[in-house]
Parts: C-alpha cells; sequence; structure tokens
C-alpha cells in the first residue's frame, strides 16, 4: 500500500478527551474515530488491527474444536423474559420497541438466543460435546464508557458456549477455553493472567477473568509474582486429551491471583511477603461455567443414554476483541508512539524514501514493495512528499515493528537500513536481504 493512496489521519495535536496513553496513540495514529459516547468508526488502520486479532481468535477458537457462527445483535425481549435476566439486566442494556410495539434488545451477551438454537436443534446426549462461538458486536449502556475502545459502549465480542451431558465435560470445555485463550493473548504478544474473579450478571460461582497488567487498568488485582514468570510457549495441544488440558489450567491458576471481587486476605496472606503483589489490570477475557442457570430456565435438555431427558451443562466464554486493541497499546509503547507485536501489525513494514522523486530511490521502494507483497506481506510505503523527520514520526507513531529506509547514499554503496521499532536498532544490508530478513521474521 502507498501511503499516498491510502487512509491515514494523523493528528498532530494530542486529542484533550483522551486520558490513557492507548486512546491518545489511537486517535492521533487515525485509527478511530469517535461516533458517539462509546460508539467508534473503526478508520482503516484501526480495522486492520482489529482484523488480525479476529483472526488469531477464529484459528485459536477452530484449533479448539469451537465451531463459527453469528448471531445477530438485535434480540427480541421475549427470550430474556424467560431466563429472567429482561428486568434484571437494568440500565446497561440497551432496550429498542420495533414499529409493530415489541420489545427488542441491543445485545450485551448471547446466552439466552443460543440456548434457545441448542434447544430447537439438539435433543440427544450423542451430539454432545458442542461448542458454538461468534464473533459480534455487543452493546452495554456503560454508566461512564471511558478510555476509548477499553470501555466502550458498542465493542466486539468473541463469545462461546459450551453445550455438555455432564458437569466433568462442561468443565473440560473450560479447560479448553482457559487453553486456547492463553495461545490467543500470547500470540498477540501479551500476558494475559487468569484470575479468580466473580459471576457477576453471567452468573455461575466458577470462573477466571484474564487480565493484562497495566497501571491504566480498571480492575485492581491481588496476586503471587510467580504466575508472572509463567508462559505458555510453543506446545503441542491435544485438545480432546482431557488430562492435558486439566494439568495446564492447574499449572496457569494454582498460585494466588484473584480479582479484588474474591480476594481474600487469610488467603493471599499465605503467599511469601516478597511475592505479594497488589496491582491494576486490564480485563481482555472471561471464562464460566454456570451449570443448568439457563438450561433449567429456558428448558434445553437431551435424552442421555438411560433415555432420561436431563438439563445440559453450560458455560460461557468472552474475549473483549475490541479492548485488547487499547491493552495492546497499553503493553507496547514508548513516548513516540505504538510498537506492535508482529501478530497483530497492521502494515509487516514501513518503506520509508528519503529522497521522493529521485529515480533511484523511486524505484528501489518499488522494487522492495512488490517483493514484499509477492511473499504475501503488507508493506506500508511512505511515499508522500515529506521530508525525513515528519515520515519517520508518523512510522514511529503507527508503531510497524520494522521500517525500511531507503536513500541516495545508502543506494550509492547497493545498502538499505533496516531498524526495529522496538529496540531502534538499525542495520544496513542490501534491499533482497532486508526483504529476506523481513520474510524469515513472518515465516513466509
Ligand atoms: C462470556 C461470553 C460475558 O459477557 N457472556 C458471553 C460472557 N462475559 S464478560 O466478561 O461480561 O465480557 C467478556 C469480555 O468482553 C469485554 N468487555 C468489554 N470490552 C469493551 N467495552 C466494554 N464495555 C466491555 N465489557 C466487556 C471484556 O474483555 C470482557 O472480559
Amino acid at each position: 500500500m502507498r501511503l499516498s493512496r491510502y487512509f491515514l489521519p494523523v493528528l498532530k495535536e494530542t486529542p484533550a478527551e483522551a486520558q490513557i496513553v492507548s486512546h491518545r496513540y489511537m486517535l492521533r495514529a487515525g485509527m478511530i474515530k469517535q461516533a458517539s459516547a462509546g460508539i467508534y468508526s473503526w478508520l482503516p488502520l484501526g480495522y486492520k488491527v482489529l482484523k488480525k486479532i479476529e483472526n488469531i481468535v477464529h484459528e485459536e477458537q477452530v484449533r479448539a474444536g469451537h465451531i463459527p457462527m453469528l448471531m445477530p445483535t438485535l434480540q427480541s425481549a421475549d427470550l430474556w423474559r424467560e431466563s429472567g435476566r429482561y428486568d434484571d439486566y437494568g440500565q446497561e442494556m440497551l432496550r429498542i420497541t420495533d414499529r409493530n410495539d415489541r420489545d427488542m434488545l441491543y445485545g450485551p451477551t448471547n446466552e439466552e438466543l443460543i440456548t434457545d438454537i441448542f434447544r430447537s436443534y439438539v435433543k440427544s446426549y450423542k451430539d454432545l460435546p458442542l461448542t458454538l462461538y461468534h464473533i459480534q458486536w455487543k452493546f452495554r449502556d456503560e454508566i461512564r464508557p471511558r478510555f476509548g475502545v477499553m470501555r466502550g459502549r458498542e465493542f466486539l465480542m468473541k463469545d462461546g458456549y459450551n453445550f455438555d451431558l455432564t458437569r466433568e465435560d462442561a468443565l473440560h470445555a473450560y479447560n479448553r477455553h482457559l487453553v486456547s485463550y492463553l495461545r490467543s493473548y500470547e500470540r498477540m504478544g501479551l500476558q494475559a493472567i487468569p484470575m479468580r474473579a466473580d459471576g457477576g450478571p453471567i452468573g455461575g460461582d466458577y470462573t477466571h477473568e484474564f487480565l493484562v497488567l497495566a497501571e491504566t487498568g480498571e480492575s485492581e488485582v491481588f496476586y503471587d509474582s510467580a504466575v508472572t514468570d509463567l508462559s505458555f510457549g510453543d506446545r503441542d495441544i491435544n485438545y480432546d486429551d482431557v488430562a492435558q488440558c486439566q494439568s495446564i489450567l492447574e499449572e496457569f491458576t494454582t498460585r494466588y491471583a484473584r480479582t479484588d471481587e474474591t480476594h481474600d486476605d487469610a488467603v493471599f496472606n499465605e503467599v511469601p511477603e516478597a511475592q505479594r503483589r497488589v496491582a491494576r489490570g486490564i480485563e481482555v477475557g472471561q471464562i464460566f461455567y454456570f451449570g443448568t442457570k439457563y438450561s433449567d430456565a429456558m428448558g434445553a435438555s437431551v435424552q442421555d443414554g438411560d433415555g432420561n431427558q436431563v438439563p445440559v451443562h453450560m458455560g460461557s466464554h468472552g474475549i473483549g476483541v475490541s479492548r485488547l486493541l487499547g491493552a495492546i497499546i497499553e503493553a507496547n509503547h514508548d513516548d513516540k508512539g505504538i510498537i506492535w507485536p508482529e501478530g497483530v501489525t497492521p502494515f509487516h513494514a514501513g518503506i520509508v524514501n528519503l529522497r521522493q522523486g529521485d529515480s533511484a530511490c523511486d524505484a528501489a521502494c518499488h522494487g522492495i514493495q512488490l517483493a514484499l507483497e509477492n511473499k504475501g506481506l503488507e508493506p506500508l510505503y511512505d511515499d508522500r512528499d515529506e521530508r525525513a523527520g515528519a515520515k519517520f514520526a508518523t512510522m514511529d507513531l503507527i508503531g510497524l515493528p520494522w521500517r525500511i529506509t531507503v536513500g541516495p547514499r545508502g543506494l550509492e554503496k547497493n545498502v538499505v537500513e533496516l531498524t526495529s521499532r522496538r529496540t531502534g536498532e538499525s542495520e544496513e544490508l542490501s534491499a533482497e536481504a532486508a526483504v529476506d530478513r523481513l520474510c524469515q521474521i513472518y515465516g513466509v
């Protein structure tokens, strides 16, 4: 992509309304524009990152054996009357009346809708286990939408729902979600720590939130510092292996890590004092096991092996897809701008032409762009007639992890410069070698 033909409305001024760094940088880098309080348009650069995050989530969910689908944003109030949550949900639910005076709502979550789908089709234990998920916009009329996409009113969530015959099977589904979430966050360059939490309006008392440690996080968290040494890394996972998934859950959740809702001083004090941490975190996901709460209320049952009609055991599992952009930026930035982890970067590399209009520089940049594109990589070529300083500032702000700088002096020696956004280190090498290096980094 040539920057001169792209839509990247970068702001020079720091927007006054943005209180935290991720919100500031998302506005300045032309990623989002507020449409109304807590509701955003996703401009091309922001949309690209959102799609990258969605793709990682999809890949990891499908790998875990979960099945993608899509449910609507608008739901009928009647289903929510069945579960009893129509009244319980309160002011956070956006209620809408259609032209026929039917009560509708913009879904804040989908337990009712998915349970209705399930009960319409699934009648036998032979069709279990089943986990369905989608990535869809949600609406919660938050009292204080703030921090940009971090606490929006409209936000994108991955929400998955498991249906199982027994509590044990449902707990295995819970563990599969925990494992697949750990993998997903790590691919996004994040450490998200599972912490015991509270069921809130979703229900159940067995639930973990995934928290990214950050001073700007909205949740207060208490943990044993040893949990920060855990990393998922490159493991072979067999999602059908009940014992393997259970042992990963134990590895990641045995040490003390809780949100303030479930924090217990007495238990915390058993952690060696030097390892006790009180900090703040951003909640990027939550998994729940709530048994038969919805299946009892809505009559979702199957026939078991003995011919008895039994309610299914369920859980639901959410990832804050749009919130993740904010969380990733909070965890990856410096005073010049964003530093995207390679797994989610909107473009794989920037190409900066130091002398636009110079035929050798123009040809070299164009050649690098094509060579990268032929390998399936997406470079962003800054071909604007701008000073070098301004081009560097834009690249630093939008945070592409790699920059190839092409100038007349380098070309005389047959070299370009490859610079890491994260370390700031540069290396001179031939254009071909720079392309090869990027292919190696991105595994293409
Ligand atoms: C699990 C999936 C649920 O709603 N039902 C379906 C369950 N869980 S949750 O914890 O309430 O939400 C899941 C994740 O969505 C993100 N999130 C938000 N993101 C941006 N703005 C908001 N206002 C917002 N509210 C929730 C969080 O990452 C949360 O973990």
